[in-house]
């Protein structure tokens, strides 16, 4: 069997989900090509070496260009914040590398286009790129876009999505990378905001064509960090402190390019909901609902049943015929969140094989920029009709 040899920059949350991916894809998949760890990279030469260790890579290296350069490396696997993606992987593209680029592809539109322009030439040479939406590979998101594209909700009329977390609701939570504009590119809107945008386009099969928006960032100063990683970190104050400089929510409307109409909220002030990623589908024959805290199930109305027979039946997705479900286990046992990661390279693996490009590409992955881009600007000049206090008319 041939070998796809991995280098991937970067190993916090999304190098510990990536690596998970790739450890197992081969064992979960029969595939033509197998998955190996190949080199890891990060800047800090013993925290990368740890962390080759912990996560089950060969080798390790502190230098990303290296690693794109290498003649034992066949795909480079982006982890790192948003604010290196585009300078990775032009490289990694010139390299005649195949590029996994976290989401959002990018900071910024021009930077996405640029790598959407170079992924679009690098096809031409058999390089294949792919966005890192890893919801779209949650078998209960296939059933509702099948669903949807089968025709058995009919007309859809509302999209309704959110993403919820919590985790920096304490105004002492530190400034992280994540909170910073010159490194994540935007706050929950780019972060969140990205997967409830791609997940809605995909499930729909529509394109967001226009938003009205506001944003919000409750807190403004935060101590600056002294420990972080993942989604967690530590900071006491006297290291001093810092501004945010990104959204901490996000909320906005838009249509689609099939008429329908949609609410999105991607908020990190949501208190107490952990991950909670929502979407409901109102369309003119039924209704169909994922909520990722349920992630092994979708709700379903069928609107065309008799009358005393409708209600919202829970589907619970782990037959073997859906989409993935046959490389686990017997229908009934779950799987979670890192099996997204692993059907995502696994869809990956079977594109580089077949020579074929997959899917989100590096312009499905522009689009959502152009629409996070927009949901700023809309932000920061929507024309806000601002209510009258009523007491003041009385
Ligand atoms: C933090 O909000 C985060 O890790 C996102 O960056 C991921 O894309 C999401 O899947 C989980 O939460």
């Amino acid at each position: 069997m041939g070998q796809l040899r991995v280098g991937m920059i970067g190993y916090a949350f999304m190098g510990a989900a990536h690596s998970q991916a790739w450890r197992t894809v081969n064992h979960a998949f029969d595939l033509p090509l197998s998955a190996r760890l190949s080199v890891v990279c990060g800047r800090d030469e013993n925290k990368v070496a740890a962390a080759a260790s912990k996560l089950g890579w060969e080798s390790h290296a502190t230098d990303w260009r290296q690693v794109v350069a290498s003649d034992e490396v066949d795909l480079v696997d982006i982890c790192t914040p948003g604010d290196t993606h585009a300078e990775i992987a032009l490289a990694a593209l010139a390299a005649g590398k195949h590029v996994l680029c976290e989401k959002p592809l990018a900071n910024s539109v021009a930077e996405a286009r640029q790598m959407a322009e170079a992924a679009a030439a690098a096809q031409a040479h058999g390089v294949r790129t792919m966005c890192g939406f890893n919801y779209r590979r949650v078998p209960a998101v296939a059933l509702m876009r099948e669903l949807v594209a089968a025709g058995r909700i009919g007309t859809v009329r509302h999209v309704r999505a959110v993403y919820l977390q919590d985790w920096i609701v304490d105004p002492e939570f530190p400034l992280v990378w994540r909170l910073r504009r010159d490194v994540a590119g935007s706050g929950a809107l780019g972060d969140i905001g990205a997967h409830i945008v791609d997940l809605t386009q995909f499930v729909t099969g529509q394109q967001i064509t226009g938003v009205s928006a506001l944003t919000e960032t409750f807190v403004r100063e935060r101590p600056l960090p002294l420990e972080a990683a993942g989604l967690a970190a530590s900071g006491n104050g006297h290291a001093g402190s810092g501004e945010v400089t990104v959204d901490d929510a996000a909320l906005f409307l838009a249509r689609l390019d099939g008429g329908a109409i949609a609410t999105y909220e991607a908020t990190r002030f949501a208190t107490g909901r952990k991950n909670g990623l929502r979407v409901e589908l109102n369309g003119s024959l039924g209704s169909v609902a994922f909520d990722f805290e349920r992630m092994n199930e979708l709700e379903f109305y069928d609107a065309t049943l008799p009358t005393s027979e409708q209600g919202f039946s829970r589907i619970l997705v782990t037959e073997p015929d859906h989409p993935y479900m046959a490389a686990w286990w017997p229908a009934g046992h779950l799987i979670g969140y890192e099996h997204s990661f692993t059907h995502e390279v696994r869809d990956l693996i079977a594109a580089v094989a077949a020579g074929e490009d997959p899917a989100p590409s590096f312009a499905d992955a522009l689009q959502v920029q152009l629409v996070l881009d927009a949901v700023e600007k809309s932000a920061a000049s929507s024309a806000w009709v601002p209510v009258e206090a009523a007491l003041a008319t009385v």
